[in-house]
């Protein structure tokens, strides 16, 4: 009974929440989110209305599960209660057919989950497979970003006019040189990711650690994760082995110019909830005027080798 108001009160949830955001104050120029499906967040990347349906599969098999587990035990609690003249309860071992059975479902449905992710090509395998690059090789027309995240701020390094990333050392740190950037003037870096409609983007996730000048030793980083609801994408970042993701914002999807968001969703320390940086997607015009320069004309083949600590340190000596 409980199980099945729950599920009503999903269900109807969408109307009320639309009515209530509509109510809300917005910022100027800003239009009032719609919420999708359960409160959904607008899906903008290719692959974005794939993971929700996948999503909305899980939810209905796992909810109509839970309802008719969760009622079956309340009928049972309900239809054989104490009552005079009643036998006890005596233990039985249960039913060999009745638990292969249900085995045998689950199985099925798990396998079935499994195969409907791999079709069509907004399913979990484009995600992992469906990379802008080959052997290392970044495919022309890629937008390229490097992503570095710290205790507790998020920096994004777009290439230069040249088209090079420029190489990264801890000891480079400065206050104007957050990341350590060889020559930070050839390279642009900003606290924001912004990124182009309907072309593929390749972005590489790197962990970057404090730098005591002092000292001149760097404390380790730790670890994070590029979160991105609207992309309907996350993925960690492991300290010293750069990771790669890839996602296209569908044509039409994305408000050009709204402040999207990127989060931190790895517990990376005390300041971890203040981890967060806009995201926007923009014309070509107002990227270009973002990064002072035409981005397709300045598209690295490559990106740096990575460097490890000890690697640094051998470098210093
Ligand atoms: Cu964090």
């Amino acid at each position: 009974m409980l199980a099945m108001a729950l599920v009503a009160m999903l269900l109807a949830a969408p109307a009320w929440a639309q009515e209530k955001s509509a109510d809300a104050p917005t910022a100027a120029g800003q239009e009032a989110e719609q919420p999708g499906l359960f409160w959904m967040p607008d899906a903008i990347s290719t692959y974005g209305e794939g993971v929700d349906d996948l999503f909305v599969l899980i939810f209905w098999i796992t909810g109509i599960a839970f309802v008719v587990v969760e009622g079956l035990m309340l009928w049972f609690l309900f239809r054989y209660r104490n009552r005079e003249g009643r036998e006890k309860a005596h233990y039985t071992h249960g039913n060999n057919k009745l638990e292969v059975t249900w085995t045998l479902a689950t199985v099925v449905i798990l396998v079935f989950i499994g195969v409907v992710q791999l079709v069509g090509d907004s399913g979990w395998l484009t995600i992992k497979t469906g990379y802008p690059e080959k052997d290392g090789v970044v495919q022309p027309g890629t937008f390229v970003v490097r992503v570095y995240g710290e205790q507790f701020a998020w920096h994004f390094n777009y290439p230069g006019k040249d088209g090079k990333f420029e190489d990264q050392r801890h000891s480079f740190k400065s206050p104007t040189n957050p990341i350590g950037l060889d020559d930070p003037a050839k390279d642009k870096v900003l606290p924001k990711l912004v990124v182009p409609e309907n072309v593929n983007i390749l972005i590489e996730l790197n962990a970057l650690g404090k730098y005591d000048a002092n000292t001149e030793t760097y404390t380790h980083p730790v670890l994070h994760s590029f979160f991105s609801p609207n992309l309907r994408l996350k993925q960690d970042l492991v300290p010293y082995h750069p990771g790669k993701i890839w996602f296209k914002i569908k044509q039409g999807t994305a408000k050009e110019g709204k402040k999207y968001e990127i989060v931190c969703a790895e517990l990376c320390g005390e300041g971890h909830s203040n981890m967060h940086a806009p995201f926007l997607v923009l014309s070509e015009e107002d990227l270009a005027k973002e990064l002072g320069y035409d981005w397709k004309t300045a598209v690295p083949a490559k990106f740096p080798e990575p460097v490890h600590y000890h690697q640094e340190q051998k470098e210093a000596e």
